[in-house]
């Protein structure tokens, strides 16, 4: 089907899956002590690790910072930290954000030779009176702080980039799941208080010194401690302009649950993307009591939960079917 038939048949659907229809989807009932939600299915092993960090006694900020550690740490994860994929001119240039439960945010972009952009964002909320700190500034900074220089491109990202390189054509590039595996997780432990981070190497083939919604508050990542917390995936641009992460904090702020806040963004982004061939956007929420959910314009969108000692992979409700 083509773009512009498949996104009318998008805006039909979305008037059926009103929030009248969508409340019918079962939703978890409130849940007692930590709950821990991150994207893909590589947010299993990080939930695993985010965990052991609130069992020792860890804070929700160091289990959403050491969570998506252990993945900007694998160089095989393929789109975070070391082993990110390369932009266009082959550089890995890597964005985060971390944000906690005193509304305190941290966040560096265009960040390349350090593999846990996701720990600096956190030394800036920590350490310094600004919240985003970008390009040769953040290396600078991450340096003074013991953070050690690397080269984070591996042969399989190089091999993956020559390849498309090589089979690029002018047509922009098909988003979906085999382009995007940013590791997002916000959490909740188990006195109720909320933390969030987002770490990436970015869209793949992006121009040199481009910058996505990763690290930007409000778009790929928000927590409001006294409403909930939520996070991005997918096509960054889409997310930016829609300031997506807060917009669905926001709705929950206002009475929907994370189901309804995530499916009512997905399909504002889905709206208004009519002219442009389909993109994914995912978004996964978790309020204040604990209920989560997730929503993405693809099918394909998969996210991690870890509750009462349970991990599982979920598959994500989207609007579109993958042969739609
Ligand atoms: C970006 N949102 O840079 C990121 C990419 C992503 O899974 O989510 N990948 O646009």
């Amino acid at each position: 089907m083509n773009s512009r038939r498949r996104f009318l048949s998008l805006s039909a659907l979305g008037s059926l899956t009103g929030l009248g229809t969508v409340k019918a989807f079962a939703q978890e009932k409130s849940v007692n002590g930590s709950v821990i939600l991150s994207t893909w299915n590589i947010g299993i092993r990080a939930n695993v690790r985010a965990n052991e960090v609130l069992e020792s006694g860890g804070s929700v900020l160091d289990c959403v910072e050491k969570g998506v550690n252990l993945i900007e740490n694998d160089p095989n994860a393929g789109t975070v930290g070391i082993g990110g994929f390369p932009d266009e001119e082959g550089h890995v240039t890597l964005d985060a954000c971390i944000m906690d439960s005193a509304q305190r945010c941290g966040s560096v972009a265009f960040l390349q030779h350090i593999k846990n952009p996701v720990s600096v964002a956190r030394k800036v909320m920590e350490e310094t009176k600004h919240v985003m700190l970008v390009g040769e500034g953040a290396l600078n900074f991450a340096l003074k702080h013991g953070f050690k220089k690397e080269i984070l491109l591996t042969e399989r990202s190089l091999a993956g980039w020559k390849k498309r390189i090589a089979e690029r054509d002018d047509q922009l590039p098909e988003i979906n799941v085999e382009n995007h595996d940013t590791i997002g997780m916000v959490a909740r432990d188990a006195n109720g208080n909320l933390a969030g981070s987002c770490t990436t190497s970015g869209a793949g083939m992006k121009l040199h010194g481009r910058v996505g919604d990763s690290p930007i508050i409000g778009a790929g990542l928000y927590v409001d401690n006294d409403v909930g917390a939520a996070c991005a995936t997918g096509w960054g641009e889409a997310v930016i302009e829609n300031a997506g992460s807060a917009m669905v904090v926001e709705l929950m702020r206002h009475g929907r649950s994370p189901q309804e806040a995530c499916e009512e963004i997905v399909q504002r982004i889905a709206n208004k993307f009519q002219e442009w061939k389909p993109i994914q956007v995912g978004f996964i929420a978790l309020n204040k009591v604990g209920e989560t959910d997730g929503f993405a314009i693809q099918e394909g969108f998969t996210y991690a939960h870890h509750s009462g000692g349970q991990n599982q992979s979920i598959k994500s409700k989207s609007l579109l079917k993958r042969d739609a």
